[in-house]
């Protein structure tokens, strides 16, 4: 099967997908969006996804959009190892763990929202502290959530879709300097994904264009 990854190499949404990918043990090409540059919003771009985000997957010319989505079409045709558990509430678990980050940490932190505080007159400093503020309020959650279930990871003893969720996370929270010694799990989590080979082959700097690097 040929898989396109259409990709930015610091979109956290497109690392979750370069991690599942690699996971999954799967050959797929890049195609770098440069999101600064706006190709996202570029007619081409626009034809292959009208919401103009990345990440973007094409297998064998069909067009998946949304990482959850993505990711969860890679579980289904590509099921070793799976993703998520086989236990219903095991699997909500997780699945609700993932989405704290993909649906209510990230959406506010996006580029088009911090380029549309930029246009309201926000400088800098405050457009940071926007960033933080999500992040730490939704962290403070999830750290709380995870508690329970916490093991090597996120969930338990194996990788899950909430592992790959929060290692892009925690990457740009590093990023935009929010401090972490509150969250004991989520630091633990992070630090033993990112041992792993697909995690450390996913990472930015690991994919980032020659001149963007270093
Ligand atoms: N819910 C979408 C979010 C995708 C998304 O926000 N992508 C960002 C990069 S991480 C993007 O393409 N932003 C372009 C822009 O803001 O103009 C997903 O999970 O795929």
């Amino acid at each position: 099967m040929k898989l396109v990854l259409y990709d930015y190499y610091r979109s956290s949404a497109s690392y979750r997908v370069r991690i599942a990918l690699g996971l999954k043990g799967v050959d797929y090409e890049r195609v770098p969006v440069n999101l600064l540059d706006g190709e996202q919003r570029s007619i081409d771009f626009r034809a292959r996804n009208p919401q103009g985000f990345v990440p973007m997957l094409e297998a064998d010319g069909h067009r998946i959009t949304q990482s959850l989505a993505i990711i969860h079409w890679l579980d289904a045709a590509f099921p070793d190892p799976p993703l998520v558990p086989a236990d219903a509430l095991e699997r909500a678990h997780v699945v609700a763990l993932a989405l704290t980050i993909a649906a209510d940490i990230h959406p506010l932190n996006n580029l088009r929202v911090l380029k549309r505080l930029k246009t309201l007159g926000l400088d800098e400093e405050v457009r940071d502290d926007w960033y933080r503020h999500w992040v730490a309020e939704g962290f403070d959650a999830l750290e709380t959530l995870a508690g329970p279930g916490a093991g090597r990871f996120l969930f338990g003893e194996e990788v899950t879709l909430a592992d790959i969720c929060l290692v892009p996370q925690m990457y740009n929270a590093r990023r935009f300097e929010l401090p972490l010694d509150a969250y004991p799990n989520l630091v633990r989590a992070d630090a033993e994904a990112c041992a792993l080979e697909a995690f450390a082959a996913a990472h930015p700097e690991r994919v980032a264009p020659a001149a963007a690097s270093g």
